[in-house]
């Protein structure tokens, strides 16, 4: 029973560099041992960390698939990310520097927050949402969209956000599901020059969902909009004639904070749960020692969308449970022109990024004209989180936006575990390319062979063995369905649905998501392997493999690259890449053929999706396409692939 094998072997390593270890906050193992000791006080020593109203009766109650984290503690969300730093005179502290798509440009203080956090949270109770009720928000990446969020926390309300590039469809799911009641929009957003119809959109769904009962509507884009007399409201509007304060509500910590929609892979949505002392005590944990977190000097840049659950865990919760000063960024790398990230990390002086491998290997694709026209010497470190890092994509990043000078953190999780389990500690890990390293303290991770038993070094299935703060708990209205994704699979183990490999140093290496994997004569091959084999050829700036059926060997690997700075492949290339493969990792996962494509189907969050890539190798129809960012790549590569020469 082997799981998946690994072929890979990366011998880089690089230990913390001094200058970073003189100031970080930690050097050393010590609060891995801590938690070794006693992973249950560990937690209930960070939670501390927190302002609670009343301390917690238990730390944590386990009846699995079930956990309850700091029961019968109270607190506040919104007065742990916003009031307390301005109890402790930190209210003239930026908690963002704003920039729009057009470049226009906010700086909200702490102060700023805390005094519209209350006033839209008294909005949103003069439109009748009490504790207990959800309220859906669908915006632009503006600061009125944090702003709702935490009101909405401050009211004991759970919010749904959807991001704002989901179709009216996909928005009308949502509110159905969680029959909210009140609805935050725009106008519309700035996406590359031209306006996201957001409040058209919202109109659209709203006929088929019918719990909401108030609309309310930020003025952001400033085009003519039909607004519904009794439903319809401008934000400014309400905002001007609401009350200024607003008492927090004590909420229980198991209290529900937020639902955040994945889509799955085809079947109806699953609201991940997430609740109020876990959550809060695990994403503030993270977010100050996987960063490194100096709350009054860095300037910290996670350039995800409040949409997904990064943004919600580390551009929301996590930065401002610690006081941090962030960028929030509403526009995309390539507008107006392909350096303005680049640009927003000179002019604010940005001291921390994280960002996707989407980002960096498009950014390769760009090539290092692009951040060589500006000053990154503010950089200390460098965040990856979304799919596994190619290690040549890590190496790109160290080095071109890094200047070998900054640690990377590469950092695992999932909308349903709320915060990041498995990452370096940047003052003390040695980092490995391609490696997230090892499990944070107070996270029991496993990875398994098919039939459960722990694999001490190889590859195999990501499981966890313990609870952990900030875990989903549960599929919104669904239990059932939440006990049989993540805990049927393996018995007594949450299951990610991700392959992984163990090296022999206790390293853990993500393989790709395990309905991927790839079965060649009998062997089953990691996506990720083979494409890092591709991504690590100079030419090569992305790849995606994927199995389609083949007579001789059940599967065969196709392959699907890109080509740095614009270059067409020709057939010639595509040898040599099937070569290198070969002598990179081993005959078994040489590609059959290879399709030059100038981009890959990916999810609007930035995500790979090689379902798509198979029904294009399979020669069939395409499968559900609703979370495609965009359409027309998945044509072009049709096209592609149906010329692409087949090898034996
Ligand atoms: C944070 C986020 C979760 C899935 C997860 C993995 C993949 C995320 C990494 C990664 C390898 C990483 N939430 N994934 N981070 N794979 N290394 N550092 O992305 O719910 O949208 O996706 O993403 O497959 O299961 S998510």
């Amino acid at each position: 029973m082997t799981g998946i094998e690994s072929f890979s072997s990366e011998e880089r390593s690089f230990p913390p560099p001094e200058p970073f270890k003189d100031r970080a906050l930690v050097t050393d193992l010590s609060l891995h041992e801590e938690a070794d000791r006693d992973w249950k006080g560990f937690w209930a020593r960070q939670a501390l960390a927190l302002d609670w109203y009343d301390e917690w009766d238990t730390i944590c109650d386990w009846r699995l698939p079930f956990a309850r984290w700091f029961d019968g503690g109270t607190l506040n969300a919104s007065y742990n990310c916003v009031d307390r730093h301005v109890a402790a005179g930190n209210g003239d502290r930026v908690a963002y520097h704003w920039e729009g798509e057009p470049g226009d440009t906010r700086t909200i203080t702490y102060a700023d927050l805390l005094a519209d956090v209350q006033r839209f949270a008294n909005v949103l109770r003069d439109l009748g949402v009490r504790r207990g009720d959800r309220v859906a928000i669908y915006m632009p990446m503006i600061p009125e969209l944090p702003v709702a969020m935490l009101a909405c926390t401050r009211i004991g309300a759970a919010h749904s956000v959807v991001f704002g590039g989901f179709s009216s469809d996909a928005l009308r799911d949502r509110i159905v599901d969680a029959e909210a009641k009140v609805l935050v929009t725009a106008d519309g957003g700035w996406r590359r020059g031209a306006i996201v119809p957001l409040k058209a959109n919202a109109d659209a769904s709203l006929h088929a969902a019918p719990s909401i009962e108030a609309v309310v509507v930020v003025r952001r884009t400033g085009q003519e909009l039909p607004m519904q007399d009794g439903r319809d409201h401008w934000w400014h509007d309400v905002m001007a004639s609401a009350a200024t304060e607003c008492e927090p509500e004590r909420m229980g910590s198991e209290d529900l904070l937020y639902l955040l929609y994945t889509s799955g892979t085809t079947a109806k949505p699953k609201g991940i749960m997430h609740t109020t002392g876990g959550y809060l005590t695990q994403v503030a944990f993270t977010h100050r020692y996987v960063f490194d977190l100096r709350p009054d000097t860095d300037v910290y840049w996670c350039a995800a969308d409040i949409g997904w659950v990064t943004g919600h865990s580390y551009i929301v919760y996590g930065p401002l449970a610690n006081g941090a000063t962030g960028v929030l960024f509403e526009g995309t790398p390539d507008f107006p022109e392909r350096d303005r990230w680049w640009s927003i990390i000179e002019r604010y002086g940005v001291t921390i990024l994280y960002t996707a491998p989407t980002a960096i290997r498009t950014f390769m694709k760009w090539g290092t004209a692009e951040p060589e026209k500006h000053d990154l010497s503010s950089l200390r470190l460098l965040g990856s989180v979304g799919e596994p890092i190619n290690p040549e994509a890590w190496m790109w990043y160290r080095r071109h936006v890094g200047g070998d000078r900054c640690p990377v953190v590469d950092t695992w999780w999932q909308t349903e575990t709320g915060a990041i389990l498995i990452a370096p500690l940047p003052g003390a890990t040695t980092l490995k390319p391609g490696s997230a390293t090892f499990p944070l303290p107070g996270i029991a991770a496993e990875v398994v062979d098919d039939s459960g038993q722990p694999v001490q070094a190889g590859g195999g299935y990501l499981t966890l063995t313990q609870p952990w703060p900030s875990m989903l708990r549960g599929i919104y209205g669904d239990p059932e369905r939440y006990h049989q994704t993540y805990w049927s699979r393996f018995p007594g183990r949450y299951f990610a649905g991700d392959g992984a490999r163990v090296d022999d140093e206790g390293y853990f290496w993500f393989m790709g998501r395990v309905d991927d994997v790839m079965n060649v004569s009998g062997h089953r091959v990691s996506t990720t392997e083979v494409e890092s084999a591709l991504v690590d050829h100079p030419s090569v700036a992305e790849a995606a493999t994927v199995g389609a059926s083949d007579e001789i060997t059940g599967q065969a690997i196709i392959a699907f690259v890109t080509l740095k700075g614009g270059q067409e492949g020709t057939p010639d290339h595509g040898q040599v890449l099937r070569q290198h493969v070969a002598t990179r990792i081993g005959a078994i996962a040489r590609p059959r053929t290879i399709v030059f494509t100038d981009d890959l189907p990916k999810t609007r969050s930035g995500k790979i999706m090689r379902r798509l890539l198979r029904d294009v190798a399979e020669g069939r129809a395409l499968g559900d396409v609703t979370t495609l960012a965009d359409a027309s790549v998945i044509e072009e590569i049709k096209k592609r692939a149906a010329a692409a020469p087949e090898e034996d």
